[in-house]
């Protein structure tokens, strides 16, 4: 059996990982990749019982701190019960959001810097990261504005601008260190022009994957 992969979605708020990771299930299983989809903060009974405390509005002076540490405890617990299982029976794991939005929320967003955010990654990942992030990168104000079309704003919404842009240039500072995983795609585009540029990425992972 050929390894399983571990792709991501990431991005700014509005970048359109809800609308792509469906496409991207939909790709693999037309060339019989069995995936599970799950999300961050979330994907498991306990996660997304902490997704509720992180995104509500029940806690309005959580420290940037604690706010780290229930991302990271709501990890450990999808890493748990979700992505190594699924990830060694074979199935391909698609993620709305994983560590790197750590590094760039937290870390740059929040400012606590990435080294905190590194020690975290190595003790609850122990080295497993994802074999391809997908980073749907889109100009602040059309992130912002797509996503109040959708929804109520949850508590990471009511972040001022500047918050989003600190964001927005930490994830492009985690893709110049990492090309080779992270591939930024300008999600500004037409949703089609989009998929069509997911789709020249998994055609290359799918083709790495036949290599083993
Ligand atoms: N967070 C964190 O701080 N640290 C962490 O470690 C983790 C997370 C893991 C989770 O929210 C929050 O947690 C997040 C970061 C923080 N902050 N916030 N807020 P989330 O990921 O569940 O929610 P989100 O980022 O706010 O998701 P979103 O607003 O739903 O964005 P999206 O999924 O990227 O977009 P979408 O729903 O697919 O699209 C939004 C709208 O735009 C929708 O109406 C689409 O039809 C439309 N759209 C999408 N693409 C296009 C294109 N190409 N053209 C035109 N219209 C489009």
């Amino acid at each position: 059996m050929s390894r399983a992969r571990f792709i991501t979605l990431e991005g700014i708020e509005g970048a359109g990982k809800g609308s792509n990771i469906a496409f991207i299930a939909e790709w693999l299983a037309a060339r019989g990749i069995d995936s599970v989809r799950t999300r961050e903060p979330g994907g498991t009974e306990l996660g997304e019982a902490l997704r509720e405390m992180l995104l509500g509005f029940k806690h309005l002076e959580m420290a940037a701190d604690t706010e780290l540490l229930l991302m990271f405890a709501a990890r450990a617990q999808h890493l748990h019960e979700i992505i190594r299982p699924a990830l060694a029976a074979g199935r391909w794991v698609l993620c709305d959001r994983f560590t790197d939005a750590s590094y760039a929320y937290q870390g740059h967003g929040r400012q606590l810097g990435e080294e905190t955010i590194g020690a975290l990654e190595q003790l609850v990942q122990r080295g497993l990261k994802p074999d391809l992030t997908l980073l749907l990168d889109v100009p602040v104000e059309l992130g912002l504005e797509r996503a109040g079309q959708r929804s109520a704003p949850d508590r990471f919404e009511r972040e001022q601008r500047a918050f989003f842009e600190r964001v927005r240039a930490g994830y492009l500072v985690l893709a110049e260190r990492e090309p080779e995983r992270i591939r930024v795609i300008d999600a500004s585009r037409p949703l089609a022009e989009v998929q069509r540029a997911i789709g020249t990425c998994l055609e290359e992972i799918v083709a790495r994957e036949g290599k083993g």
